[in-house]
């Protein structure tokens, strides 16, 4: 019999298009629906202030994901959901149905030119960190060698709010 590696990974959900809560909601069910992927927690909705072009606001969240895929697995897949979900890649950071982002894998760092774990921005982003703290508070981000919750203290978070809480 092989045995498979499973790891924990963190991802980011966020849309500001359509009809964002039904697409994150239906998006988490794709994934667990997925072989290999199961969706262990997840955390409330925040709407968020854009950062980059002037766009609707977000609804963004997190969710941790146990996997049995390899990092660049589940990019593969994450881009393939964004995909069935209408999203239409036009400008950096612009407007989208829905955007799906890995965090962490593990304690991994990765550095490749497709795929950088963790997230390069994920420890100055609130809109990221405030999801996050809510289920991971404890999860050491390798780059910085601090937990989340240390990391989320150190950002500006005015422009989060909760918008559908989960708890
Ligand atoms: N994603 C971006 C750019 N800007 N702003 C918010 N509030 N939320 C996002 O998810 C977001 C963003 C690029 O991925
Ligand atoms: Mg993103
Ligand atoms: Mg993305």
């Amino acid at each position: 019999m092989t045995t498979i590696k499973q790891t924990i990974s963190a991802i980011a959900l966020g849309s500001n298009l359509g009809d964002s809560r039904a697409t994150l909601e239906n998006t988490l069910k794709t994934i667990d629906q997925t072989p290999g992927i199961t969706v262990k927690t997840y955390s409330s909705w925040y709407k968020t202030a854009p950062i980059g072009p002037s766009q609707p606001d977000y609804l963004n969240g997190c969710a941790v994901l146990e996997v049995q895929l390899t990092p660049q697995e589940l990019l593969t897949t994450l881009l393939a959901i964004e995909d069935k979900f209408g999203r239409v890649r036009q400008e950096r950071w612009g407007a989208r149905t829905l955007d799906l982002d890995v965090l962490l894998f593990g304690d991994l760092i990765l550095e490749t030119p497709k795929l950088q774990i963790p997230h390069p921005r994920m420890t100055e982003r609130a809109f990221v960190l405030v999801p996050l703290a809510e289920i991971a508070p404890d999860w050491v981000e390798p780059v910085s060698g601090k937990v989340i919750s240390q990391l989320v203290e150190k950002v500006d978070s005015s422009g989060v709010t909760l918008s559908i809480n989960r708890n």
